[in-house]
């Protein structure tokens, strides 16, 4: 038996940070002058921060100069952040908890693979960070997902072949990255949509111990 790698997404997986950036970014759009939806905030699971700046200058046909560009990335952070600044352990998704402690009870090495440039001061806010080997997130990359950079980097962090590691995603852009890193992909949340992932649940009430044992023994 080889030794297994876990890695998590952030957003959407561990915390729903969704819902702040939707109300970062609606506030820009807004003083941009133009409505920005929770549909339209779909779009931007998974996406890089500037990628999402893109997006929605296009969903509201606004040109931007490059300072005004980088202006607005930064205006958007710091809106962002007040929320981040408010979270606690309550913000944790169900049975997330329950998962790494069971992993780190059976020392199997735990990795972080996310998008977000402030994966590290959320998750001390919600009192997670101790349980993570490494932290690979949009500060370390260069590449977004679907490519595999972050969980590869992610993986040779941890020690752990990309083939011995496990990842769980909520975005399909990440599930490909996993399958494209050619590790073992878990989508969480809506099956349809994840359905390139190899295993899928709609939260982390549904996998039980017995499923983490076999992956683990695989
Ligand atoms: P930041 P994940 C992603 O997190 C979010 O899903 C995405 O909406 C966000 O734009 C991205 O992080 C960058 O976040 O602005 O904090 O750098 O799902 O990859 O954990
Ligand atoms: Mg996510």
């Amino acid at each position: 038996m080889n030794t297994k790698g876990f890695i998590f997404d952030l957003d959407g997986v561990i915390v729903d940070t969704a819902k702040y950036h939707y109300l970062a970014w609606k506030k820009l759009a807004n003083h941009l002058g133009f409505e920005f939806t929770e549909t339209h905030n779909e779009l931007f699971k998974g996406v890089s921060r500037k990628r999402c700046l893109e997006i929605l200058l296009d969903i509201g046909s606004v040109n931007a100069t490059k300072e005004q560009f980088d202006t607005w990335m930064v205006e958007k952070n710091i809106d962002y952040l007040k929320y981040i600044e408010k979270m606690d352990a309550s913000e944790i998704l169900p049975d997330v908890p329950k998962i790494l402690e069971f992993l780190k009870k059976n020392k199997l090495p735990i990795a972080l693979g996310s998008a977000s440039k402030n994966a590290q001061p959320i998750l001390e806010k919600v009192g997670l960070l101790h349980y993570f080997d490494a932290i690979v997130d949009g500060n370390n990359v260069t590449k977004a997902k679907p490519d595999p950079e972050v969980f590869l980097l992610a993986a040779k962090q941890l020690g752990v072949k990309p083939e011995n590691c496990i990842v769980f995603e909520d975005a399909v852009a990440g599930i490909e990255a996993a399958n494209n890193a050619n590790m073992t992909s878990v989508g969480i949340g809506d099956a349809q949509i994840l359905n390139e992932a190899k295993f899928n649940f709609k939260n982390f009430t549904k996998i039980d111990i017995n499923f983490l044992t076999r992956l683990i023994h695989a």
